[in-house]
């Protein structure tokens, strides 16, 4: 199969009852789309048939054929949501009528704004009254050509298609680059095959041996293999009306409603924030049936300021922004553009403003309120991933997270800032932990704060602990602590203590006790030469040597421990190896 005959254009009909969709459709396509008993002998659609439709210039586009009853308007929208052009029939005899109308106001809700009309049966009424008819749908339908056919006589028939062509061709559809979503329109058990859905593809593609998910269901599915109009295609694209054979799926495992998506590529919501379009005020706290995609769901409308309103939702969804909604009660009210398909319970008007006016970057940098991955942004269902590689350029990235530039500079403030202020309080120890600074799952952004970095600690550039306004009180404790020897002093600053030893002027030992540098030094002396001399030395012999009281002798002991210089056997010490002198 060609690249130029796959059908990735789908055109639908709309129609009042008995306006005559289903034969136009046979007299464009040569099949008969009412395929149900029921149908046949009503004579009636009731639910959509598809049909692979051949234009004059060679390409093959696909054509679903709705109901035009009221009782079955819910067929008529799942199967308008994946169309790109209509195809509106009026009867030359009866012109216009309510499923018209309303068929016409779900098509614009959806966005479908261009298609053709066909004013339909023209073989039963004089050709005056076929002139009427065409002039009344031009007026209907401002903008789209109206061509008179008869599926009777096929006359027409060519016009028809036509004006078919020419609007497939000026027709480019800015098809998503979203991940793949379809769909699900139908579910059948074919017999040597299993489980069989079909949709139309609004984005991506799908192969043989693709992994996919249903949802909201969660099912995980391997297609087997993929049809476009009952020929096996290699991929089939966005656009196309596709069959997917699920093998180890049970019919009953899934339905029309389902969407059948990359994993993990979508938001599942039970809540969507909407621009609404009504075509009369739907009031706050209605109840309503949301149309979205193939999926009919019960709905509460919950409004926010005059256009804007949260859907909440009896059963998730899987959509995106930009996506169509239809809303209806016992007629069709209104419907919305999908702006935040996953919004928290009380939405921010403002928010909402950037997602409906908002270029790529801002609606990027309004959903960046902290750092995430590149696929957390692309499966907020915000963005199409285009859009998100042209943004990307003003963002900030480090460690694989996505930061807007704004939050790096909060966070760069808000660090000097917590430096200063640790420089000010305590000079002896400006450093802050750099776990502190940033959230643990951003800490790659440390290295772009400007701040140096020591030992797992932050610093204002250039700062070093200083002993500022506590000079007197290093003097003083360094002359107690020259005149106290080995016995040591309890120093009650223990920054200063901190700050000292780090200095190399002091030894702490427990209890917040402290000895000068050089006593420490004279004492180990003592211990070594005694160790050497005897092997060993005891808590009593080392206090004699020394002449300090008991207390400082042990922490001397216990910090000679520490430092690995001796080690306890017993009530005694003895050198370690490595303390020996070579
Ligand atoms: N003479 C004549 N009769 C037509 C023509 N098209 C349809 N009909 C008649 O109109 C009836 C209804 O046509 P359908 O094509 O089934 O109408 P529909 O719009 O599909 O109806 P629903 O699907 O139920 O909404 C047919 O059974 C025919 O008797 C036509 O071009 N000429
Ligand atoms: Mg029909």
């Amino acid at each position: 199969m060609g690249a130029e005959t796959v059908p990735s254009l789908c055109l639908g009909t709309a129609g009042h009852i008995d306006h005559g969709k289903t034969w136009l459709v046979r007299g464009l396509t040569g099949k008969d789309t009412d395929r149900l008993p029921e149908e046949q002998e009503r004579g009636i659609s009731i639910d959509l048939g598809y049909a692979p439709l051949d234009l004059p210039d060679g390409r093959r586009i696909s054509l679903i054929d709705v109901p035009g009853h009221e009782r079955f308007i819910r067929n008529m929208v799942a199967g308008a949501t994946g169309i790109d052009l209509f195809l509106l029939v009026v009867d030359a005899a009866e012109g216009a009528r309510a499923q018209t109308h309303e068929h016409l106001a779900i098509l614009r809700l959806l966005g479908i704004e261009r298609g053709v009309v066909a004013v339909t049966k023209a073989d039963t009424v004089p050709a005056g009254t076929v002139e009427l008819a065409v002039d009344e749908a031009r007026e209907l339908v401002p903008g789209a050509p109206v061509v008179a056919v008869s599926a009777k006589t096929g006359a027409g028939l060519d016009d028809l298609r036509a004006a078919l062509a020419a609007a497939a061709d000026s027709y480019e559809r800015r098809r998503s680059s979203l991940p793949t979503r379809l769909f699900v329109d139908r579910v059948f058990t074919l017999h040597g095959i299993g489980t069989v859905a079909t949709g139309t593809l609004w984005s991506g593609s799908i192969g043989d041996g693709d992994e996919l998910r249903v949802e909201p269901r969660g099912l995980d599915v391997r297609v087997r293999s993929v049809q476009v109009h009952d020929e096996s295609v290699e991929r089939a694209v966005a656009g196309q009306r596709v069959a997917l054979s699920l093998p180890g799926v049970e019919r009953t495992d899934l339905a029309r409603g389902d969407a059948i998506v990359a994993p993990g590529a979508y938001p599942v919501s039970y809540r969507l924030d909407v621009l609404l379009d009504e075509l009369e005020q739907i009031p706050d706290g209605a109840r309503l049936q949301a149309h979205h995609g193939t999926a009919e769901i019960a709905t509460r409308v919950s409004r926010i300021g005059p256009r804007h309103a949260q859907l909440r939702l009896a059963t998730p969804v899987v959509a995106a922004r930009g996506d169509h909604v239809v809303l209806r009660g016992e007629t069709t009210l209104g419907g919305g553009r999908v702006l935040d398909p996953q919004p928290p319970r009380a939405s921010d008007p403002a928010w909402l403003d950037t997602l409906e006016w908002g270029e790529p970057t801002e609606v990027i940098r309004g959903y960046l309120r902290e750092p995430r991955t590149r696929s957390d942004i692309l499966r907020s269902g915000l963005l199409d991933p285009r859009d998100l590689d042209a943004a990307a350029a003003g963002l900030v990235e480090a460690g694989g997270l996505f930061a807007t530039p704004e939050w790096l500079e909060q966070k760069r403030s808000e660090a000097h800032e917590l430096l200063a202020e640790r420089s000010t309080r305590s000079p002896l120890d400006p450093g802050v932990a750099e776990a502190a600074l940033l959230p643990a799952r951003a800490a790659a952004f440390i290295s772009l704060l400007g701040v140096e970095r020591r030992d797992g600690k932050a610093y204002l550039p250039g700062a070093r602990p200083e002993l500022g306004d506590r000079t007197g009180a290093a003097e003083k404790l360094e002359a107690e602590l020259a005149a106290a020897g080995a016995q040591g002093v309890k120093v009650e600053d223990d920054e200063l203590g901190r700050f000292l030893e780090a200095e190399g002027r002091l030894v702490r030992l427990g209890d917040g006790h402290a000895v000068a540098a050089d006593a420490y030094a004279r004492a180990r002396e003592t211990l070594t030469a005694e160790c050497e001399r005897e092997g060993r030395i005891t808590l009593a012999r080392f206090r004699d040597l020394l002449g300090i009281s008991r207390r400082p002798a042990q922490q001397l002991l216990e910090r000679f421990d520490t430092d690995g210089i001796t080690r306890r056997v017993g009530d005694e010490r003895i050198l370690r190896r490595s303390a020996l002198p070579r």
